[in-house]
């Protein structure tokens, strides 16, 4: 008898905590979700077409870039300052960019393959 109503105390413990069992709610939606975010940083190939040093920034044609949607295109890029000592026109170049509409920001350049 001892041993059933050690089994009762287990089964009621476990009913009173209904909580611990069950999985936490998700909401179907994930706010906050990396995955519904654009990326701040993404890396882009393209060929130097203009370097504006007034302006601080450089023309790039460049590819299309999946991972924050672009379709390839030619435009105008704020550069820092080593990414303009850097850059030559005709230059192929891979480089980070920090997208953000026009104020979109490339931060470095290397060499890419022709
Ligand atoms: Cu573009």
């Amino acid at each position: 008898m001892k041993t059933k109503a050690l089994a009762l105390v287990l089964v009621g413990t476990l009913a009173a905590a209904p909580t611990f069992a069950s999985p936490p709610q998700m909401d179907p939606n994930m706010p906050g979700m990396q995955h519904t975010a654009k990326p701040t940083e993404a890396q882009g190939v393209g060929i130097i077409k203009g370097i504006d040093l007034k302006q601080g920034t450089i023309t790039l044609q460049h590819q299309a870039i999946p991972a924050i949607g672009w379709p390839a295109m030619t435009m105008p890029f704020h550069a820092t300052p080593d990414v303009l000592k850097q850059a030559k026109v005709g230059d192929k170049v891979q480089f980070t960019l920090h997208p953000d509409g026009m104020n979109s920001m490339v931060s470095a350049i290397k060499p890419a393959r022709s």
